[in-house]
């Protein structure tokens, strides 16, 4: 069995606990204190953007980008829950526990009983409603939600269609709520637009590696000394666009109640490894499906999902060999 020696990269509620735990106590959790925020631009061109970040894989956050937006200007939780309200959608909770189908309407209340909650027992769960694919259960809402030129190198749509491409994704939570540090998959750019609220985002670069020291722990201090983990730490406000490129670590708080639209890009020059992690997992799961049920069991479920769902939007029909 192989063990993937960089924590950062694992995948196992320990483990995923263990990167949690260092972000609140110890050397990465002083390294954070202090660490830089991302170069912030305003009103650059989308030449500038490619040029001077798209094609270097730099990350930047982009002030004020999307500050017309009519969502930027209007939303809040409670016109969420007015425009689409009977959308049913899947509350996770941050520390684990099982998640619930609920209505919009619904979340948003009970994200309100729930401040009180939080406001006397600071061990209470702030609700977070983390990637709602809102196209298919409130596609009204799109209309709000703008396409970003910049953001229109997605190579998903020729490999695989609009549908399938267009994955849009909301992320609605409450002050204290927590996405744990992880990378997107298949290598895609994060491209993440505030627009309610204020989250603070903490990044690593791709080369970030967390290694176990000769005491079986997580060895923080070598990860903040060595110079390719690249600590960065911001604040994303209503408005600003984050350009992560692939295989960024990312890890965010949300410092209020708050509203962000994901938007994740396949760059073409990414498209090799892109199709290789693809074909990979497909490829694990058809043809050594038992071991990898053994070594990855919090994954293979959330794989084959992912995937079926993947097969739905391309419109394949998996009773089939061929479309
Ligand atoms: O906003 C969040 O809580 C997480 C966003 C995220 O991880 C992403 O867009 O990839």
């Amino acid at each position: 069995m192989v063990i993937e020696e960089n924590v950062l990269r694992r995948h196992d509620r320990k483990s995923i606990d263990l990167v949690e735990a260092g972000f609140r106590t110890g050397p990465l959790a002083d390294a954070v204190r202090d660490a830089p925020g991302l170069p912030a631009r305003e009103g650059l061109s989308k030449a500038e953007f490619d040029r001077e970040y798209r094609a270097r894989s730099r990350p930047v956050l982009l002030k004020g980008f999307a500050a017309d937006w009519t969502a930027v200007r209007t939303w809040s939780l409670d016109y969420l829950a007015e425009r689409s309200g009977d959308a049913e959608v899947t509350m996770d909770s941050v520390r684990g526990t099982p998640p619930r189908r609920v209505t919009v309407a619904e979340f948003v209340q009970l994200l309100k009983a729930n401040a009180d909650l939080l406001q006397a027992d600071p061990d209470a769960e702030p609700l977070h409603l983390q990637e709602w694919y809102y196209q298919n259960s409130a596609p009204q809402l799109a209309a709000e939600l703008p396409e970003l030129d910049i953001a229109q190198y997605d190579f998903r749509r020729n490999l695989y269609g609009d549908d399938a491409a267009t994955n849009h994704q909301l992320w609605v939570g409450q002050r204290g709520g927590i996405t744990r540090t992880h990378q997107d998959s298949y290598l895609v750019d994060v491209m993440h637009v505030q627009l309610v609220g204020t989250k603070r985002w903490y990044v690593m670069g791709p080369q970030a590696q967390l290694r176990l020291g000769a005491d079986g722990e997580p060895d923080f201090a070598a990860l903040v000394a060595a110079p390719e983990t690249e600590l960065h730490r911001f604040d994303l406000e209503p408005g600003d666009v984050l350009y992560l490129p692939a295989n960024w670590y990312h890890r965010i708080e949300l410092r209020t109640d708050s509203v962000g639209l994901g938007r994740k890009c396949l760059d073409e020059k990414n498209l090799q490894p892109h199709m290789r992690q693809r074909l990979n997992e497909l490829l694990a799961l058809l043809l050594n499906y038992d071991e990898v049920e053994k070594t990855h069991p919090e994954l293979t479920p959330i794989l084959i999902t992912r995937n079926r769902a993947w097969a739905n939007r391309m419109g394949l029909d998996l009773a089939r060999l061929r479309p």
